[in-house]
């Protein structure tokens, strides 16, 4: 075979995202002290982007930081949850044209200047992750909470995803095709789980992209994840999916075998 019939044979990899293709949707839920500073660094790495702020019932002025920051605020009447939150910021955010959608929290536990990190690794059929999986920092019990979710969200994924409970992720357009299955169910923070899984799925993988884990500091409020009921529903949920599925022992596998390529300290995750 000559060098040009190898070159032939290997499919070209899909284009980068185009950093104007893509869309920040921000879930705010009573961020009034830390949103304006978060909108103002956005706006200033990813200039013109649309950015839009879900203000979900906030009682603390959230809405009115956000707008007067430079963002547009959609405002939910009465506190729908996170997953609601984001679903209607990433249906907006397609209806403006987005190819892709960032998310980040606006309470500054993500660093607006990682987002331009993200877009260079996000494709049209991968997701992209912001991962504090090995950066120091996360309280011991949101740690070992992660894990479990790590562990299940991976199973059911059928591929190791590095820190399934990272709110900062790139969405490729494909992923948020089939946002309304998911109304009336999934509106807290199980959503950001089950939406990585279906994806997968859909041929839609995850690629992982580190970023430090800030908790001391940047923790004004505190946190609206409740460890054990929101990890709970989580393995609730992934577990009805498993059980579909008739528990999947080939996904079980390769997760396994990816955490273990990937060198992400898979052993200390429980084995059931
Ligand atoms: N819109 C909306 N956002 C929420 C809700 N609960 C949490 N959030 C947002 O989701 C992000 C993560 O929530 P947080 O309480 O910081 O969880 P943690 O970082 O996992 O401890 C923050 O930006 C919150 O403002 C909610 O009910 N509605
Ligand atoms: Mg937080």
């Amino acid at each position: 075979m000559t060098e040009a019939t190898i070159a032939m044979s290997v499919p070209a990899p899909p284009p980068a995202a185009d950093p104007h293709g893509v869309a920040v949707v921000v879930p705010a839920f009573q961020e009034g002290a830390t949103i304006a500073a978060v909108v103002e660094r956005i706006r200033r790495v990813l200039p013109g982007a649309p950015l839009l702020v879900v203000d979900d019932g906030s009682t603390d002025g959230t809405a009115a930081a956000a707008a007067a920051a430079g963002a547009e605020v959609l405002a939910l009447p009465a506190n729908q949850g996170k997953g609601a939150a984001l679903r209607h910021g990433m249906r907006a955010a397609l209806a403006r044209g987005a190819a892709y959608v960032a998310t980040l929290d606006g309470d500054g536990q993500h660093r607006p200047e990682d987002l331009p990190r993200l877009v260079t690794l996000a494709r049209p059929d991968r997701i992209v992750i912001g991962s504090r999986r090995g950066a120091p920092g996360q309280p011991a019990a949101r740690r070992r909470a992660n894990r479990v979710a790590d562990f299940w969200v991976s199973w059911a994924a059928g591929h190791a995803v590095a820190d399934s409970q990272s709110g900062f992720r790139i969405y490729p357009m494909a992923a948020l095709a089939a946002l309304d299955d998911y109304e009336g169910r999934a509106r807290r923070f199980s959503f950001e789980s089950e939406i990585l899984i279906d994806a997968a799925r859909a041929g839609i993988t995850t690629v992982a992209a580190d970023i430090p884990a800030l908790y001391a500091g940047t923790l004004r409020r505190p946190s609206h994840f409740r460890p054990v009921a929101d990890i709970a529903g989580i393995v609730m949920m992934v577990a009805g999916k498993l059980l579909a599925r008739g528990m999947d022992p080939a996904g079980l596998r390769r997760s396994l075998a990816g955490r273990r390529r990937l060198g992400q300290e898979g052993r200390d995750d429980p084995p059931t």
